[in-house]
């Protein structure tokens, strides 16, 4: 029997509860009509080719099928059969669903907007560890949001200033001291010495503080260093580990996944090089399908912007984060992580925004405070404790002269 680019398409099929459902905004290109598209699709991303196909047996029971079009939202949908998957294979799924189709020229622009995810695609995945339990379970932030900061300049601080900028954090009132993406282990301050020096300013702080502090250590680096530096944590007792989920890839974050899941350390997932996927409005992967590759690979934070209000542009962060928080065939939630731009004076609207179930990070908006890191760390947490007491930002400069600082440094608007 001979298999063409119709076999693929058939607006009255149902999706089964099994099949993985996708969402493609798509742009045909000039000589080709919307079915003859959305057919190309369906057939490239599962086991078609541009060639008529003679093949014996039930082959097409891995086919996917083209099962919606929507002309005027530019949206087709996919939906493909389980059986077209090797289980608990990241890379394999995305090598359909995300694969040849973005180049194919049937297409002029395509995008992966969302995807359905069937809990037999679902329950092969470990999803993560902690999620959003970690405000109790690794810290004491109870139910405000976790705080996080990253040293400023990213890269260059030698390991004494990098560990002392944590340890003035930390006392200001942060949770989290977090590398930043580009710090890994370079000369200036390798990666084994900022571990130990870290975590020995982070023990101090704890006893002087008297809560949990911990660090977001980037294990980032080639194959099995990885693993090396995940054990190396471990063996330092570091909670959690950072991995730089896009430009690591995501072979390598499940095999993190499951390093960590021998160590109970959670995973904070930082999205460098996302906008390379989801930044031109039209092309490309959604962040909120790498958002959802992730969770299911089993991050337990993941940085999905500031709603807008930060230095740097991001898609949907509502709607991400109440995927994120959603139920999905068991797996545990993501935290969120805002991030990029952050100040003080933008907790109010930040928090308005995206509520209380989320990691607050900022960087420059601790560490640029006029008097310093723990006046610009204290800042962050007043605004934070403040606003979830009731308070409006005036009211808590009263009683918070860093927090009064902050705001006429910086005001209430986003940083350019
Ligand atoms: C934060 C920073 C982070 C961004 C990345 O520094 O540079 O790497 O969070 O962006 P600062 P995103 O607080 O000084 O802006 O979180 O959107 O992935
Ligand atoms: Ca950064």
């Amino acid at each position: 029997m001979g298999i063409t680019y119709e076999d693929f398409l058939d607006q009255q099929y149902e999706p089964l509860d099994s099949d993985l459902v996708c969402e493609f905004a798509i742009e045909p290109a000039p000589d080709m009509d919307w079915g003859a598209a959305a057919s190309r699709v369906a057939s490239e991303s599962s086991n078609g080719t541009w060639a008529e196909l003679q093949v014996e047996g039930s082959i097409t029971d891995l086919s996917a099928t083209a099962c919606a079009i929507d002309e005027d939202a530019g949206v087709v949908t996919v939906a493909y059969p389980e059986e077209l998957f090797e289980a608990g294979s990241m890379p394999q799924i995305l090598s359909c669903i995300a694969g040849n189709i973005m180049g194919m020229k049937a297409v002029s622009r395509i995008r992966l907007l969302d995807c359905e995810w069937p809990e037999s695609v679902v329950s092969e995945f470990p999803g993560p560890q902690y999620g959003s339990s970690v405000r109790t379970e690794l810290l004491d932030a109870a139910d405000r949001p976790v705080l996080a900061t990253v040293p400023k300049p990213k890269v260059g601080l030698s390991t004494d200033q990098h560990a002392e900028v944590g340890y003035e954090a930390w006392l200001g009132g942060v949770d989290l001291l977090k590398d930043d993406e580009n710090l890994t282990d370079q000369s200036f301050n390798p990666f084994e010495d900022r571990l130990t020096e870290s975590l020995a300013r982070r023990d101090q702080a704890e006893e002087e503080t008297g809560e949990r502090k911990s660090y977001l250590l980037n294990v980032t680096a080639p194959g099995t260093e990885m693993l090396e530096r995940v054990d190396l944590a471990a063996e330092h007792g570091c909670e959690f580990v950072m991995v730089d989920i896009i430009t690591t890839g995501w072979a390598a974050l499940q095999q993190v996944r499951k390093r960590c899941d021998r160590h109970g350390i959670a995973i904070h997932a930082h999205r460098a090089m996302h906008a390379a996927f989801d930044r031109v409005p039209n092309h490309g992967v959604s962040m909120r399908v790498i958002a959802q590759l992730a969770r299911l690979c089993g991050v337990d934070h993941i940085h999905t912007g500031t709603a807008d209000l930060g230095k740097l542009e991001n898609e949907d962060t509502v709607g991400i984060n109440e995927w994120l928080a959603s139920d999905l065939a068991g797996l545990n939630d993501v935290l969120p992580v805002a991030s990029g731009g952050l100040h003080p004076g933008l907790v109010p609207e930040l928090l308005d925004r995206l509520g209380t179930n989320i990691a607050v990070q900022a960087g420059g908006g601790i560490h640029g405070h006029p008097d310093g890191t723990r006046a610009g760390a204290r800042a962050l947490r007043q605004a934070v404790e403040g606003t979830i007491a009731g308070h409006s930002l005036g009211g808590i400069c009263a009683d918070s002269p860093e927090l009064a600082t902050a705001i006429e440094k910086w005001g209430t608007g986003t940083p350019r």
